[in-house]
């Protein structure tokens, strides 16, 4: 057949290819990069106290191709500190985040994971997860989001984990996937993201053993995907707002799994923006976490060659001033009914300014009562985490925890976010997820 001949068969090769491929991510138009200005001010005008914050903050900004050093260069410094030497003390998800943040689109500081050997790190902290949950029942020393991010740290990277080990851990049915027997987004994303890199350096697999890991990471992947797309919501959102930037990157990786029809990926991201508008995502790891997948980006392209790059690389972030912050509200006082339930309750009322957070409440009627509702915090990337109350310290080995409710509901922010309401009924109740 002529060339010229085959010109409309490959035109209607083409026509039948690309819809789908458009399909299967859905991003920011150019002209709408504005509505993302909450975004890069929460993320660049914020002390990073921690630096597995600044890892989740550096990925991101890396990811969607920010080249801007004077935003960068403090970052990448305060990650490699908290990855050095004297970074023993890390789980094994914040090790992989700093080597994922590290490692994102080849840049000097690759030569850090190496010089540190932070991969035989992340290889160790792997295996310790694992026999933590040989030890005790099935639970490991953190979670399976960190779990995750090690997977998918120890594949992006070339570290070294059995891929058979890897398929047995991950399998859907696996106890650390669900929260109170509620699948949890977040940790099923995340281990889409993981087992699909895995998957795809199996392709080509000779032995039996490639051959049956291969099918059942595929048999995982295809029952967490149809997991996550359970979790959606009317307004679009997969799980709540938090977890939906992670189960994006895991929908867009994995569009082979599930008809198109399944996910109206223009309606989550409308629902996104508008939550991003009224400053929902005010912490910057909250930001870093959605950002990527608003530009069509994953956790998957960290290493691709040449894949860091998108509009918003050119897009002036510097320009836009910080967040002016809000003029100081009435300075009205508000009542907030607190209890602190173990098995019996324990309760009180105290008053504080409007405006204030769950945090400011628990300190209030600590100072009412000491033995009652003395608490303990430790401070996570996510704000501050109630780790004991009464004394009565959570687990990850027994997986217990303290629960923030209101009205008998738990919330979606924790104690340093979630802004109280005059009248409200708060709990911190023992838990067990
Ligand atoms: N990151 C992690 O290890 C955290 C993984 C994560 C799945 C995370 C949510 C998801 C994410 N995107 O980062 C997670 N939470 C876990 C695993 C846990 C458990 C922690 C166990 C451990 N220490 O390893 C646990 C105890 C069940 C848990 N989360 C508790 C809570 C409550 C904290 C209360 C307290 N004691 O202070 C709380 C407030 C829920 C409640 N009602 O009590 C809670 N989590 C929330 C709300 C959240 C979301 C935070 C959203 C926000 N705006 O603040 C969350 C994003 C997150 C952080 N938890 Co947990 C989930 C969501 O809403 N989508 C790896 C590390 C390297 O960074």
């Amino acid at each position: 057949m002529g060339q010229s001949r085959l010109l409309p068969f490959v035109g209607l090769l083409f026509f039948h290819l690309i819809p789908n491929q458009l399909c299967k991510t859905c991003e920011v138009s150019e002209e709408k990069y504005f509505l993302l200005s909450p975004l890069w001010k929460t993320m660049t005008h914020s002390k990073y106290t921690m630096g597995t914050q600044s890892a989740d903050v550096l990925l991101s900004l890396r990811l969607v191709g920010i080249q801007n050093q004077t935003l960068i260069q403090p970052l990448s410094q305060q990650v490699r500190r908290s990855g050095g030497s004297k970074g023993v003390n890390l789980s094994s998800g914040q090790l992989a985040l700093i080597t994922l943040a590290l490692g994102a689109c080849h840049t000097p500081d690759e030569a850090f994971i190496y010089d540190n050997h932070l991969l035989s790190r992340l290889e160790n902290k792997f295996q310790a997860e694992i026999k933590n949950m040989e030890a005790h029942n099935g639970s490991p020393l953190t979670n399976y989001y960190q779990l995750s991010l090690g997977a998918l740290a120890l594949c992006l990277f070339h570290g070294r984990y059995s891929t058979t080990q890897v398929a047995e851990l991950f399998a859907p049915g696996n106890k650390n996937y669900y929260f109170h027997g509620q699948f949890v987004v977040d940790i099923g994303a995340m281990a889409v993201l993981a087992l699909t890199c895995i998957k795809r350096g199996l392709a080509n697999g000779q032995t039996k053993t490639e051959k049956e890991d291969l099918r059942s990471i595929d048999n995982h992947i295809q029952s967490l995907v149809d997991k996550i797309l359970l979790e959606k919501k009317r307004n679009g959102l997969i799980g709540n707002t938090f977890s939906t930037g992670i189960a994006m990157q895991a929908l867009f990786i994995s569009s082979d799994y599930y008809k198109e029809s399944k996910w109206n990926c223009e309606q989550t991201l409308k629902t996104v923006l508008e939550e991003i508008a009224q400053g929902v995502f005010n912490i910057p790891i909250a930001a870093a976490q959605i950002l990527p997948a608003l530009v069509g980006k994953t956790y998957l392209d960290v290493n691709r060659d040449s894949s860091c790059t998108s509009g918003l690389g050119n897009f002036d972030i510097s320009s836009h001033k910080p967040m002016s912050t809000k003029p100081p509200n009435s300075p009205s006082n508000i009542s907030i009914h607190y209890s602190v339930k173990i098995n019996e309750i324990y309760s009180t009322t105290v008053t504080v300014p409007s405006g204030s957070v769950f945090l400011d409440v628990m300190e209030e009627a600590q100072k009412k009562n000491e033995t009652l509702f003395g608490f303990t915090v430790e401070q996570s990337s996510w704000g501050p985490f109630i780790t004991s109350v009464q004394g009565l310290k959570a687990s990850n080995t027994d997986r217990t925890y303290w629960e923030l409710l209101s009205s008998g509901r738990s919330l979606s922010q924790g104690v340093g976010n979630y802004v109280v309401h005059d009248g409200e009924d708060l709990e911190v109740r023992w838990s067990k997820y």
